[in-house]
């Protein structure tokens, strides 16, 4: 089945936060945000704007009725400025004026005045400060310090990776308008109960006061996890203290200013083998947390549970810290803190094998997880599908190796490489709690149907795959069904729509609702047609009768059902099985099953320009038993795309002042229609059950975008064939890096 808003996105019909037509009075504003990153603010200055004929409000600290905080882990994030600023772009007032153009123009005229204090931008200098969030954490199995004095080659090393901007096409924004008893508020969010609360606490009301509605947002990839909530935040406040509509709806600029990325880390590690087994492996990840914490805590975990890949190796000690920097709070973006995590290992790899002269993926493959073994969180590998992925690829990507290899026989200044990457990614939250999720199914008398979950559509298809899931069940035709927007007052506690796990959870949620709705109607149609509940089902719309078809349709039995006065509506709750985690000891089962993969990358290099074409990814992929094959390769190919970004093209920079330079799309540069690999081949692992998934699928969500980090070894591996050196492992691998690294600079 083909995505259900593909029609109304290339038409230009779906509607997104900006699109909503106007309510009557409505009040536009923008945020006054901070231009230094580190200091104090002493005075805003609003003499010349005072009197200004559009002017209804300027809110700050001391005009919020509840808390000024919004830090959702840890209580360390004002909503607006009071004293401490802590970086560029930090909110410190919101102007809420008759026009978008007058709060623009009255932003221009306030004059900020502040003690400026030198920032912080190093994680590693921040560390040596101490300036630490939280605890650091520390994963252990085996006895690496016994390990290493056993092992035949120790290389140690550092990493860095970069952050990356998340340029979902729809910037962050809010609606919110008063209504009789509180707040409805409208919001581009992945997470409408973190904005529900958020509000609540800011305005000091109760949260059954808020109601938050999404129809679906442009885009999110973890930005709008967390990240929303303060935008919403501010609509609500404004719209609360004029008592009109206010919309807050942030321009590029200001969304690439003022939000968290993904988290930039240095690594140390030290890898020891036994042969062509890693035997040991320690490694301390230094997180550039930004000035708050966000969801640092949870990202810092994930980058804990993903430290080994796909790979078993007896003997780990891995830690982790969330180092305090003046940057903007960093934030979730697809794969938390795993693609870094995975990085790292892949550059030992990398190091060790040129060391031991043998090939990475020589190294990769003899050490790929099986069942049974023990991943350093304590959870038992099950049902294990990464070595069939790897097989299955193999066949698929001898030729192009040839390919390689001729290639670079008969050619001095333009060279080819290749690199494989396994990937093995954990489906639950590691915050047990927020698995779960609930859902709300109304069959109207007419026999069509309207279902409600926390689930949010971001463009990755959740709404298809529930419509299909829901079709399946009632054995209905799709048009029956529809997918309602997500809205607090319907869908309650809702879990943000994270993990990749959001279709199964909450498609999860809606078959449990549908079981109940179902299981009343094949009562009343063994009834009416005399025959045991057992034999009874629906099919094509019709009663069937030990598979007989009656001449009871679907819209006779919900008619009749309602007549005698059988409820035609059920909320269904789901909460993910047999997980848990017990962080006193760092040991548990955080992950219902992991979903597996393998890629292959091909690049060519321009030794003389530094710069690369993508020639190929060739992916082998575990979906379990895919449903939806058409949806999944859209986020495979998407993910794939964007983690290459991150590795080869998406750098920001920063100077020594905490202010971002590549801080628009000329000069932050995001894949586009010239890098994007000629051909990219996706094969899914022959299909097999998977209980714990939707329909017997896979999380597909974050996954893929970890077969982008095969990009930077591919391009490594290309230059390597021009000009060994010792070049650092640093990501992304832009352009001008390789040009320098050719050339041993
Ligand atoms: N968000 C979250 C996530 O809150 N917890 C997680 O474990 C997670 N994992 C991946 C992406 N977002
Ligand atoms: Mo996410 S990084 O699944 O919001």
């Amino acid at each position: 089945m083909r995505n259900i808003d593909s029609i109304s996105h290339v038409t230009g019909k779906s509607i997104y936060v900006d699109d909503i037509p106007e309510l009557a009075d409505t009040a536009h504003s923008v945020i006054l945000s901070s231009p230094i990153a580190h200091g104090k603010l002493l005075v805003i200055n609003t003499e010349e704007v005072d009197a200004h004929k559009d002017l209804i409000k300027i809110i700050t600290t001391k005009d919020i009725p509840g808390e000024n905080q919004i830090g959702g882990i840890i209580q360390d994030e004002e909503l607006l400025v009071d004293k401490a600023i802590s970086f560029i772009g930090q909110p410190v007032a919101i102007i809420v004026a008759k026009s978008l153009d007058s709060a623009y123009e009255i932003r221009e005229k306030i004059r900020l005045e502040y003690d400026e204090v030198r920032p912080i931008i190093d994680p590693v200098i921040a560390f040596d400060k101490g300036m630490i969030i939280g605890k650091p954490r520390t994963f252990q199995i085996g006895d690496t310090e016994n390990a290493f004095t056993r092992c035949d080659k120790i290389v140690s090393g550092s990493v860095i990776t970069g952050g990356q901007e998340h340029i979902y096409l729809e910037t962050q924004g809010a609606y919110a308008f008063p209504t009789e008893s509180g707040h409805k508020i409208i919001s581009a969010t992945q997470a409408p109960t973190v904005v529900q609360k958020g509000v609540s606490k800011v305005l000091g009301i109760a949260m059954h006061k808020i109601e938050v509605e999404v129809t679906r947002i442009g885009g999110g990839f973890g930005g709008k996890e967390d990240q929303a909530t303060p935008y919403a935040c501010m609509a609500a406040l404004a719209s609360y203290i004029t008592k009109k509509p206010v919309k807050l709806i942030l321009d590029r600029i200001d969304d690439i200013k003022m939000t968290g990325k993904r988290h930039p880390y240095v690594a140390q590690y030290k890898i020891g083998m036994v042969g062509k087994k890693i035997f040991a492996y320690e490694v301390t990840f230094y997180q550039n947390t930004g000035a708050s914490a966000d969801l640092a805590p949870a990202i810092l975990e994930r980058i804990l549970f993903h430290t080994t890949n796909s790979y078993f190796i007896p003997n780990v000690k891995a830690t982790a810290l969330s180092c305090k920097t003046n940057l903007p709070p960093n934030t979730a973006f697809r794969g938390f803190g795993a693609p870094q995590s995975m990085f790292v290992l892949e550059s030992a790899i990398h190091k060790v094998a040129k060391e031991i002269r043998v090939k990475p993926e020589e190294i990769q493959e003899a050490n790929l997880i099986s069942d049974e073994d023990e991943f350093p969180y304590g959870q038992i590998a099950e049902n294990v599908k990464i070595s069939k992925t790897w097989n299955q690829l193999l066949p698929m990507v001898r030729k192009h190796i040839d390919q390689v290899e001729d290639f670079n026989d008969s050619n001095n200044y333009v060279k080819m490489g290749y690199s494989f990457m396994p990937i093995t990614f954990g489906i639950s939250f590691t915050n047990t709690t927020l698995n779960q999720a609930g859902a709300l199914v109304h069959v109207y008398q007419d026999g069509s149907m309207g279902i409600s979950t926390g689930a949010i559509e971001m463009g990755q298809g959740v709404n298809t795959r529930i419509l299909e899931a829901v079709a399946h069940k009632f054995s209905l035709s799709p048009n029956r069904i529809k997918i309602e927007t997500t809205n607090t007052t319907r869908v309650s506690n809702t879990s943000p729509s994270a993990a990749s796990a959001t279709h199964e959870l909450n498609g999860k949620a809606t078959q449990l609702a549908c079981d109940k709705i179902l299981s009343r109607l094949l009562g009343l149609a063994s009834e009416i047609t005399n025959s045991d509940i057992k034999s009874v089902s629906l099919s094509d719309e019709f009663v069937h009768v030990d598979k007989k078809r009656t001449t009871l349709s679907w819209n006779d039995l919900v008619q009749k059902a309602y007549l005698k006065r059988i409820d035609l509506s059920a909320h269904g709750f789901y909460s993910t099985p047999k997980i848990y985690f017990d962080r006193t000891i760092e040991k548990g089962h955080p992950f219902a099953y992991h979903t597996y993969g393998t890629a292959f990358v091909q690049v060519k290099v321009d030794c003389i320009r530094g710069i690369y074409e993508l020639e190929r990814v060739v992916i082998v992929h575990d979906s379990g038993k895919a449903f939806n094959t058409e949806i999944d390769m859209g986020q495979i190919e998407g993910g794939v795309v964007q983690g290459l970004g991150w590795m080869l093209l998406e750098d920001l920079v920063y100077d020594e002042k905490g202010k971002l330079l590549s801080n628009s799309l000329s000069t932050y540069k995001i894949p586009d229609v010239h890098f994007i690999p000629k051909e990219i081949n996706i094969e899914f692992l022959k299909g097999y059950d998977n209980p714990l998934g939707l329909m017997g699928s896979k999380a597909v969500g974050e996954p893929p975008f970890m077969y982008g980090i095969g990009g930077y070894f591919a391009v490594r591996n290309a230059m390597a064939e021009f000009n060994e050196t010792d070049m650092k492992y640093h990501a992304p691998l832009t352009p001008e890096r390789i040009l320098m690294g050719l050339y041993g600079k």
